[in-house]
């Protein structure tokens, strides 16, 4: 009788990612009552590839991406698309399911591209403009020493983080790409991103070019293009007490 305990609890073991490779990325979503089954890089890729449940682009590694100009900073290593898109009606929540989170520290973000003539797969993803419609940043203290939300996303106890972000309600109706970020900043001057795609079938929205037609320029990014290493620092930034999220 002892035997298959043991054996469930090494396979727990060996299943269950633990600190020692504390990476992670963006495994499923869900709307309303829908769950929506995302890409596993620990899967075989032709168990997965032009699977008609498909609508996550394709990320074979849980470790991040360590440069700002990583030319798979858009949507991880390869972002090859997927064959489906997640229905969505635009002011709707998509919630973004991760397995576990473990660090604490840098902002997260959320981001919309229009894919032109409704076609996300022929979407140049190194040129593609994204505008960003979901962030948090600090919460309280000073950028080096203060909270940021990645804490409170945080998971040690084993529960999924749940990350929900609501389409603007001004959306046109058409098809998108929708970018989440967690940009992790815990060892000095060597950032990690952790980017992941799906694609979506926004309805009920605005007929036309809707609210990301009207996006200025100057909040459309490029991505990489939106982040420079060696740039400088605000002096605000690092004096202040209290910030609210990251410009
Ligand atoms: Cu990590």
């Amino acid at each position: 009788m002892m035997v298959p305990v043991i054996l469930a609890a090494f396979l727990a073991a060996a299943l269950l990612p633990g600190p020692a490779s504390a990476h992670g990325g963006l495994s499923n979503y869900t709307v309303g009552e829908t769950w929506y089954r995302g890409y596993d890089p620990s899967t075989p890729p032709e168990e997965q590839l032009n699977k008609p449940w498909l609508t996550q682009r394709q990320w074979t590694t849980i470790d991040p991406l360590f440069s700002p100009t990583s030319p798979f900073l858009a949507c991880n290593d390869p972002g090859t698309p997927p064959p489906s898109s997640i229905p969505i009606s635009a002011g709707e929540v998509i919630t973004a399911v991760y397995y576990y989170w473990l660090h604490p520290v840098g902002p997260m973000t959320a981001w919309l591209t229009r894919c032109p003539e409704d076609n996300c797969n022929a979407v140049n993803l190194t040129e593609a403009k994204w505008f960003k419609i979901w962030e948090a940043g600090l919460l309280d203290g000073t950028l080096e020493l203060g909270t940021w939300y990645q804490k409170s996303f945080q998971r040690w106890d084993g529960e999924p983080g749940l990350w929900p972000v609501r389409l603007p309600e001004g959306l046109g109706s058409g098809r998108y790409i929708i970018r989440h970020e967690i940009l992790s900043l815990h060892v000095g001057f060597r950032p990690q991103f952790y980017p992941e795609c799906a694609h979506l079938e926004v309805t009920g929205g605005k007929e036309g070019k809707g609210v990301e037609g009207e996006v200025p320029g100057g909040y459309l990014k490029v991505f990489p293009g939106a982040y420079d290493q060696d740039g400088e620092l605000p002096s605000c930034e690092l004096g202040r007490e209290k910030g609210k999220g990251l410009s």
